[in-house]
């Protein structure tokens, strides 16, 4: 048993403070920054770990999980195609048979529980309530993010940022794609048919999901889009809780960035190419 005696108030916060400041030091120089803790964001992050690389994914909210958590209209439930199963087996994640040709089913709090515990077990870090509010671009190139602490964010209090430096940013923000979103506001075109941000598509769940993996490539220099913000960027479909096309999306993400690790800084394809 523990002695209450033991524990001595202060200690418990200077233990934080230092292990807290050891991970944040740890991820202010990164091989790859993800923003945006959703299912594709996780997905991506547990493989990049995996590949030995260092990766941290910054999330403004409290919880990691993005729109997994909800399923769909709250019923905690969501759809994902075959293609995608390996994926959920690989993290340890239970599915099971839906009346569809091809789908299964799995319930979101597990499938969101599963992908945070394995992304942090390979080897990632999730920094929480940590909002990006920016990029860094240095010659012409995506360097890294601009972070602040989402209730500097909510409070609309004047404080300045801290930055991370990171070879590769993967926007994996969701709906908003608010860092491919940055990158045009700062000038930046876009590898897209009109070279600015294209926005969502409507709903049409087939087509969505071939065409979110497609959408997912590298769109400004040092940056790749993934998850619902290369259908925004791209305009593909949206496809409400079918979710298989949300880890398929990071995990391409993941090997485009692993393939480019693999090459001298600074030296990426031209964007766009996959
Ligand atoms: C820090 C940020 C910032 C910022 C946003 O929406 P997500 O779950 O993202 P995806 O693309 O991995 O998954 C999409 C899926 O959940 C979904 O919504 C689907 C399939 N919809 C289909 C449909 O038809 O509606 O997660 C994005 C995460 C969130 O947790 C945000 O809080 C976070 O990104 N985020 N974090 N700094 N500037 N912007």
């Amino acid at each position: 048993m523990v002695s209450a005696l033991s524990i001595r108030e202060i200690d418990v916060s200077r233990n934080i403070l230092r292990a807290y400041m050891q991970k944040l030091e740890e991820v202010l120089d990164l091989d790859v920054a993800i923003v945006g803790a959703g299912p594709s964001g996780l997905t991506a992050a547990a493989l990049i770990a995996e590949a030995g690389h260092r990766v941290a994914v910054f999330e403004k909210k409290l919880a990691p999980g993005g729109g997994i958590w909800g399923g769909g209209m709250k019923f905690n439930e969501v759809v994902v195609e075959e293609e995608a199963l390996p994926l959920l087996d690989k993290f340890g994640i239970r599915h099971h048979d839906s009346d569809m040709a091809g789908s299964h089913l799995a319930d979101s709090v597990e499938l969101a529980a599963g992908l945070i515990f394995s992304a942090l077990r390979a080897g990632a870090r999730i920094m929480n309530c940590i909002h990006v509010e920016d990029i860094m671009v240095i010659d012409g190139r995506i360097a890294g993010l601009v972070i602040n602490w989402t209730s500097v964010e909510l409070t609309r209090l004047h404080v300045d940022p801290l930055t991370i430096a990171a070879r590769h940013v993967i926007d994996g923000t969701g709906h908003d794609c608010s860092i491919a979103r940055m990158a045009q506001d700062h000038g930046m075109a876009l590898a897209t048919p009109s070279g600015r941000i294209m926005g969502q598509g409507p709903m049409w769940a087939g087509p969505a999901e071939e065409m979110v993996v497609r959408n997912t490539m590298e769109i400004a220099p040092g940056l790749v889009v993934m998850g619902m913000a290369a259908a925004a960027a791209l305009g593909s479909h949206r496809m409400g809780p079918v979710f298989g096309g949300m880890l398929l999306s990071g995990r391409k993400a993941a090997q485009l960035v692993i393939n480019r690790l693999a090459d001298p800084p600074h030296s990426s394809a031209a964007p766009g190419k996959p």
